[in-house]
């Protein structure tokens, strides 16, 4: 990237006709025809680097009808000039989704902070029919952000809404967690995930009258949002001779008004009437020369979208989801968009993100483990086994608890044992009373092995220093080393015992120290009695020390049983704690979610009673199946972990 200073805005994906330079920070067009779409990723690092919650905003509609420049708007601190690149004249400047290079904290009414990034999008086309690429950009944002606005200019009538019919192709186009073709089990997935609505109209001139004009008998200002509901999304009524193009509208209508959960609108006038000053628009210094009546509408504006904020939740787990969720899932969704099909299958690109997330958050926990012993192991082997074995516990408590901080934010609790249970095994397994694999298990392997280095090492060396002078004709010379052969035997062993480290000790004792105490000594007593003539009493050293080192081993291997089996009780009740953990703080957020979805359709059905009636009806029994689902879902979830519970209680 150039500078964060100059480069206020990255695509989050284009079409792959284009190069991202991101030394340049434009996009360079290859080839005319047009491609599907591919992701940035310089904007992909913008979104990992979000650690909280995140509430993407998107704002879409037809090509230059001020979109960027609204779009813009939406960033804290208010910026002096556009952040995205505007339109001028007749040529459409923003191709693909963009995101704002510095996204911002807010926090929301509830309480929530959430780490905001505005998307501005490539304008719809202006004809009735929908290109491939209007569809993936709109479905693309319709999963993606928790409000999407749609910006529309002039006026306002039923054939202008070319949107509604993308909203309609959306059920065909994501293939949620039902695979039914019911309306209603498409509606249930959608309103769970789907962001808020926005409708913003621009340069909005006209007074908006109803077609019978109970309401405005007194010339009332109209309100656009009921304007919406009750002239340009009311239903029409159906019978046998209906003809196909009003069923088709009536369901685009419906489509529109129960998928996203609220839904809001309003209207902006005309920011200036001189052309000159229109042109101008989102150049640095220029808002004061608009009409003060359109700044107060953009303030009114981005609270009221302020209050449509939510955290960003993704398919197919509940629970708000981070950044670096948030950019795998955009990765996922635009890499396994169907483009010939015109499908996307966003339960199963929700799987993998969760699934790779979690694998890499153990990866790396596993990683951080095997750092840490092999840290220890660098400076400490050859050890006592029991000494490993007590820093294994404190570093696999330490990477289970690493792991479980990290996915603290992921909402599956039963996916997270999963790896939790993985991560415990390649650290090291225990079976019954034995390390029986795991990193674990190398570890003590390689102990071995060095244990018997350098005790051999050990033991030649005191061999050669105290025990072999006795084998030569004067006798030792060396100053430090006794004449006697006993007593060096004696002081070997107390050197060898005090320096011999590691489980291989007693091994390399008996089969380097005592072969040669009993070698020398046989070739001290055979030289004795040929130069003295008599028989030599047998060095004591000799035999008696093998059988002294064996029970000693026998002591060590028990002592490193029972803290084997110890050391699996401690880290099986750690996991306990944490798997309890998790399934509180998922039942916690599904609670959370079922509240928050519940109230957000009780207010919809609240808004729609007097337009549309059976649609609140049918929003209702959504809103109780949903709440019913949310129920089996805890029921489900307190079964797994209390079997899970007892087979871990069980395994001990
Ligand atoms: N009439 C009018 N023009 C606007 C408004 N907002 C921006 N413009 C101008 O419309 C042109 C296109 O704006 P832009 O934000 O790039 O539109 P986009 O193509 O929808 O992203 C620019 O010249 C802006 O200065 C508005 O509310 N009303
Ligand atoms: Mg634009």
């Amino acid at each position: 990237m150039t500078s964060d200073l100059e480069q206020k805005a990255v695509p989050l994906c284009y079409p792959d006709n284009f190069d991202w330079v991101t030394e340049l920070g434009t996009l360079v067009k290859k080839t005319e025809s047009r491609g599907k779409l591919v992701v940035c990723e310089d904007a992909l690092d913008i979104l990992r680097s979000i650690d909280g919650l995140i509430s993407p905003i998107a704002v879409t509609g037809l090509a230059r009808c001020g979109k960027s420049y609204i779009a813009s708007e939406l960033i804290e601190p208010r910026p002096d000039e556009c952040v995205f690149k505007m339109s001028n004249k007749m040529r459409p400047l923003t191709t693909g989704i963009w995101i704002n290079t510095v996204p911002f904290k807010k926090r929301l009414e509830n309480g929530t902070e959430v780490t905001v990034v505005v998307m501005d999008t490539e304008g719809l086309c202006a004809y009735d029919a929908h290109t491939p690429y209007d569809v993936q950009i709109f479905t693309l944002i319709s999963i993606l952000s928790s409000v999407m606005i749609y910006n529309s200019k002039g006026t306002l009538t039923a054939e202008d809404i070319k949107m509604l019919s993308l909203v309609d192709t959306l059920d065909q186009v994501i293939k949620g967690n039902n695979y039914s073709d019911s309306r209603n089990a498409q509606t249930k997935d959608f309103i769970q995930f789907f962001p808020n609505f926005m409708w913003l109209l621009r340069d909005a001139t006209l007074n908006f009258s109803f077609t019978e004009d109970e309401e405005d008998d007194e010339d009332d200002e109209v309100d656009i949002k009921d304007y919406i509901l009750k002239e340009v999304l009311k239903l029409e009524e159906e019978d046998d001779k209906t003809p196909d193009h009003t069923i088709q509208k009536n369901r685009q209508r419906e489509a529109l008004l129960s998928y996203f959960p609220e839904f809001d609108a309003m209207t902006l006038s005309m920011p200036s009437h001189k052309p000159k000053v229109l042109a101008q628009m989102g150049l640095p210094g220029t808002r004061k020369r608009l009409s003060s009546s359109f700044n107060d509408g953009v303030d009114e504006f981005i609270e009221r979208c302020g209050k449509l904020m939510k955290p960003k939740k993704a398919w197919p787990y509940v629970g708000n989801i981070h950044g670096k969720q948030f950019a795998e899932l955009v990765k996922q969704y635009v890499a396994n968009f169907d483009f010939e099909g015109q499908t996307l299958d966003v339960h199963a690109a929700g799987a993998k993100v969760l699934d790779e997330l979690l694998f890499r958050e153990q990866e790396e926990a596993y990683k951080d483990y095997c750092k840490n012993m092999d840290s220890f192991a660098a400076s400490e082997l050859p050890c006592e086994n029991r000494k490993i074995a007590t820093k294994h516990k404190e570093c696999v408590v330490e990477a289970l608890d690493k792991f479980t901080e990290r996915t603290e934010c992921f909402n599956a609790a039963d996916l997270i044992d999963r790896q939790r249970k993985h991560l415990q095994d390649r650290c090291g397994r225990v079976d019954e009373d034995k390390i029986s694999g795991g990193y674990l298990r190398a570890i003590i392997e390689k102990n071995k092995q060095k244990s018997k280095e350098y005790c051999t090492n050990l033991a030649r060396q005191l061999v050669e220093e105290h025990l072999r002078p006795f084998t030569s004709e004067s006798g030792p010379r060396k100053s430090g080393i006794s004449a006697d052969l006993n007593e060096s035997i004696e002081h070997v062993k107390k050197l060898y015992n005090h320096q011999g480290r590691g489980p291989r000790k007693d091994y390399v004792y008996k089969t380097e120290v005592t072969e040669k105490i009993a070698e020398i000594a046989e070739t001290v007593k055979r030289r004795k009695s040929r130069t003295e003539g008599r028989n030599v009493p047998e060095a004591d050293g000799a035999k008696s020390e093998a059988v002294n080192v064996e029970s000693g081993e026998i002591e060590e291997r028990e002592r490193f049983r029972k803290q084997i089996l110890e050391m699996k009780q401690n880290v099986e009740q750690h996991i306990r704690r944490l798997m309890r953990e998790d399934v509180e703080r998922q039942k916690q957020q599904s609670d959370d979610d079922n509240k928050e979805r519940s109230e957000a359709i009780a207010k919809k059905i609240q808004q729609l009673y007097k337009t549309h009636h059976e649609l609140a009806k049918q929003l209702q029994m959504i809103n109780t199946e949903l709440s019913r689902e949310h129920e089996t879902l805890i029921d489900e979830l307190t079964k797994k972990y209390q079997r899970r519970m007892t087979m871990s209680e069980k395994s001990q």
